[in-house]
């Protein structure tokens, strides 16, 4: 399939990277990621081995205890964002200075709500929640996140630390402050006796994975034109192309409803045993389960099927989450574009396709603009009959300490990271 081509640096690899158009003089300098315990991207960099850790094995006594120094002017904190100030704080720093697209004209705004759901599941810890503020007027202004899951890769099973939400404020930018954020998170992370990491990005650092690609489903397809999140085809009015995305009025799939709290113990089973034929992919448990998938208004929306012919059986899941985003140049009286992202799915009776059509209704239900999703698990299966489109730019998966041979391809790939 296309999207499990080799990357060019693979096939660089595979012919010996010696042919010109894919010589070493196209791997930038990493001088930062190339000290780390990652797949490198200059091929005599790589620590060769087995699959597995990277680094020699480590005790918890062997870990620094005190925190790597940052410049005077600054100091570390933990961020608790079950404080009503931090949670604010740790919302505008994102806010103001979090992800963007490649035009500048959208900015990831995750909410308060949000931010307490991701950063608080079972077994997280505070340290976890780093934070740089500037001594004397407390200012925050960078961020980094660690919480605790349980990842299956190629049938391991590895208690690792999820990362995410790095962010350094605008004016603090190229000052060499990220990779103090990494060290010290891993520090963190580290003295909990976690050795191992996984995280996604938009950037191409040594070395992904796998690498999957977003796709976009227009529910609201006149806000989204006037925002310029996306645009009319040619040859197709507003009005056509209204008709073209419009969607039934209510799901179609006999017995879907919202998810319950009754529900836990049979999606937990529906889910790990899904998840179970991919590469990587997480592990839940009931008490996992019920943090990350049960209904928060606003913020995650679960729905199981409960067989109408056996009351109690539960045979199919869907799920998004809300990720809102700011339209930076505020047009059409449009400040924000609402965003609705896949998140785990699963098909036991129903038709992939049918669910994912009633997720995209459920969606457009709960007024949503747009429902994106990655072309990973079994997602490219739908994207094209459910009238997506591809999106620019790659969404980079990584894991830190842990060597895989093969790049992955998006269909081996069973995580999703918020
Ligand atoms: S991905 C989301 C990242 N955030 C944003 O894109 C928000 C907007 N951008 C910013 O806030 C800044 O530009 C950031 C970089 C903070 C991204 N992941 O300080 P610098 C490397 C990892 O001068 P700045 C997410 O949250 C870069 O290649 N490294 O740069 C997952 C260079 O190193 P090298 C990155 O632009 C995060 C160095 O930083 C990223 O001021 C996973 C330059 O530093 C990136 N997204 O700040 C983190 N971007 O010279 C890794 C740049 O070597 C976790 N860089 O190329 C690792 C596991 C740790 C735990 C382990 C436990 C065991």
């Amino acid at each position: 399939e296309d999207h499990e081509r080799p990357a060019p640096s693979d096939l660089a690899e595979e012919a010996g990277r010696s042919f010109a158009g894919m010589s070493l003089d196209d791997v930038k300098d990493h001088a930062f990621w190339e000290t780390q315990p990652v797949g490198q991207l200059k091929p005599e960099l790589d620590k060769s081995g087995p699959e597995g850790p990277i680094d020699d094995p480590m005790t918890v006594d062997e870990v620094k205890k005190e925190g790597y120094h940052l410049p005077p002017s600054f100091e570390w904190c933990t961020c608790d964002v079950t404080d009503k100030k931090v949670n604010d704080e740790v919302f505008e720093l994102l806010d103001n200075n979090y992800v963007e697209d490649d035009d500048a004209m959208f900015r990831f705004q995750y909410s308060r709500e949000f931010l307490k759901w991701v950063l608080q599941p079972p077994g997280y810890v505070k340290d976890w929640h780093l934070g740089v503020r500037v001594v004397g007027t407390g200012k925050l202004v960078a961020f980094i996140t660690g919480v605790p899951a349980k990842l299956s890769v190629k049938g391991k099973k590895l208690d690792l630390a999820e990362i995410n939400f790095l962010c350094i404020h605008k004016k603090l930018r190229s000052k060499r402050l990220a990779p103090m954020l990494i060290r010290e998170i891993t520090r963190r992370i580290n003295l909990s006796g976690i050795w191992q990491a996984a995280y996604t990005a938009g950037v191409v650092l040594p070395k992904p994975i796998g690498t999957a690609r977003y796709w976009h489903r227009s529910l609201n397809v006149k806000k989204l034109v006037e925002i310029g999140f996306t645009h009319l085809h040619s040859r197709m009015t507003m009005s056509q192309t209204i008709k073209f995305f419009r969607l039934d009025k209510k799901p179609a799939t006999p017995g879907i409803r919202p998810m319950e709290d009754k529900d836990v113990p049979a999606v937990t089973a529906l889910l790990n045993n899904y998840l179970k034929k991919f590469a990587v992919a997480p592990v839940f448990d009931e008490e996992e389960t019920r943090h990350h998938l049960s209904m928060r208004d606003g913020v995650v929306y679960s729905y199981v099927v409960e067989d109408p012919d056996k009351p109690g059986k539960i045979t199919d899941f869907v799920s998004f989450y809300s990720l809102p985003s700011t339209v930076i140049q505020s047009s059409g009286g449009h400040s924000t574009l609402r965003a609705a992202y896949s998140y785990y799915n699963v098909a036991g009776k129903a038709d992939l396709t049918r669910l994912m059509e009633d997720a995209l209704i459920l969606a457009r239900q709960k007024d949503f603009d747009v429902f994106n999703c990655l072309d990973l698990m079994d997602n490219a299966q739908f994207l094209k009959d459910l009238k997506f489109g591809i999106g620019d730019g790659n969404l980079q998966y990584y894991l830190y300490n842990w060597r895989l041979h093969n790049k992955l391809g998006p269909g081996d790939i069973g995580l999703v990271l918020t």
